[in-house]
């Protein structure tokens, strides 16, 4: 090459602007084929797990996915918003001292110490006796047909002599009552598979507190370093949707949502798909209470598991949230959920309330179900573990 040859010069540039142009021609023509087959391959997942088009049910919209550097818990990166995807960041919200079962079950002890102190001034034990635990134990909600059991043990004891003061028959009761709860591994902690996509199911009627008790598990898990995506997955009531969102920027969880109406299924095998990608360990996913049929709403919890359970998500808990204050009418409610999709735990709300307790005893005496988490208040620390002797002392004395 001569320099200073001006056309040659010209020649040269024109030559490296065209190689310019065809390098960033190919590269575009790389990307875009890369994104046509990662949607494609989402949209076939979505086929193969027996879900709607994304087009009918309105994209899945996320929030909330926090990055790593933002909160100190190592969260996962939070991906670029591209295309429907929307990403905000919040700030970690650590749990204050959890409360305590004791405090908050101040009523339902009240009333146990007027029944006792009624059978203690006796001095021994007589058909009042009887008459006063019985309906102290069935006033404390836990139920006739568990009360007449935990009555039919306890006279058994009296007569075969091991029981001979209204104060032992109190002792005895508090054992029978926490071996009771034993039998069925009351307290266990959530169970967590590593190496995949745990995902745990959230199913109750409308009101019990599913949404709050996601937002506080969340808080919880976030707190202790998990990288949490919750499932927006109960779509037919907007405000829920919304109430979720601010409890997942809360706590820097991320967030997945579906159109009001949509595809529940939808929006939590999404929500799997997206956790998996991310390497995060744990989806929470909200269901509705209600649909426009019972036997629908079973039917879409049915769905909703087996779409779960597509790798890399497995359903490691479904856990059935029971308003304590309901009574009786929550162990019909356990009743049919666990009939229907099988149930892992139940997540006890509102024990601060008027709640008297003793629902705890009746779910797992006639269900079988473990009693695993108790809310306990509407704060993000109001909710702890249950502890079978911490809670049956709490009633008790
Ligand atoms: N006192 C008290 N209120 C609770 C508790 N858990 C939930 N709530 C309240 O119960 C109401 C219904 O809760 P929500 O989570 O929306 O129920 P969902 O319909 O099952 O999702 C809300 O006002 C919550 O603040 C609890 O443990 N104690
Ligand atoms: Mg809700």
């Amino acid at each position: 090459m001569v320099l200073g040859d001006g056309r040659t010069m010209v020649s040269l540039i024109i030559a490296l602007v065209a190689v310019v142009a065809v390098l960033m021609l190919a590269t575009v023509i790389v990307v875009s084929r890369g994104h046509a087959r990662a949607s494609r391959r989402q949209v076939d997942g979505r086929r193969d797990a027996g879900l709607s088009d994304p087009g009918s049910r309105g994209a899945v919209r996320e929030a909330g996915v926090g990055s790593a550097g933002s909160s100190g818990v190592g969260l996962a990166e939070a991906p670029g918003p591209q295309g429907a995807t929307e990403v905000t960041a919040g700030g970690v919200e650590l749990p204050s001292e959890p409360p305590s079962i004791r405090d908050r079950l101040g009523a339902a002890r009240r009333m146990f110490a007027s029944y006792a102190g009624l059978m203690l001034a006796r001095g021994s034990i007589s058909v009042d006796t009887w008459q006063e635990l019985e309906e102290a134990l069935v006033r404390a909600d836990v139920g006739l047909k568990t009360t007449r059991e935990l009555l039919a043990g306890l006279r058994e004891q009296v007569a075969g002599g091991s029981i001979s003061t209204p104060a032992d028959l109190i002792a005895a009761l508090e054992v029978q009552m926490s071996s009771t709860l034993h039998r069925h591994a009351s307290g266990a902690p959530l169970s967590f598979e590593p190496g995949c996509t745990n995902v745990w199911l959230f199913v109750g009627v409308n009101g019990v507190g599913k949404t709050t008790t996601i937002g506080k598990v969340a808080t919880r898990e976030v707190a202790n370093g998990r990288q949490v995506v919750i499932a927006a997955g109960d779509t037919f009531r907007a405000a829920a949707t919304d109430q979720l969102e601010l409890w997942a920027k809360r706590c820097n969880a991320g967030f997945v949502r579906g159109v009001q109406g949509g595809d529940p299924s939808a929006v939590i095998f999404d929500a799997v798909q997206h956790a998996g990608a991310q390497g995060n360990h744990l989806v929470l996913a909200d269901t509705a209470g209600r649909l426009h049929t019972k036997s629908n709403l079973m039917e879409e919890l049915k769905k909703i598991r087996r779409v779960a359970e597509r790798p890399p998500g497995k359903v490691t808990e479904v856990l059935l949230v029971v308003d304590a204050t309901t009574g009786q009418n929550g162990l019909a409610q356990a009743r049919e959920f666990a009939e229907a999709i099988g149930v892992t735990g139940v997540v006890l709300t509102k024990l601060d309330g008027t709640a008297k307790g003793g629902i705890v005893v009746a779910i797992q005496e006639e269900l079988g179900i473990p009693v695993k988490l108790v809310g306990l208040g509407e704060g993000p620390a109001d909710l702890v573990q249950f502890d079978p002797e911490g809670f049956v002392g709490a009633i008790l004395h």
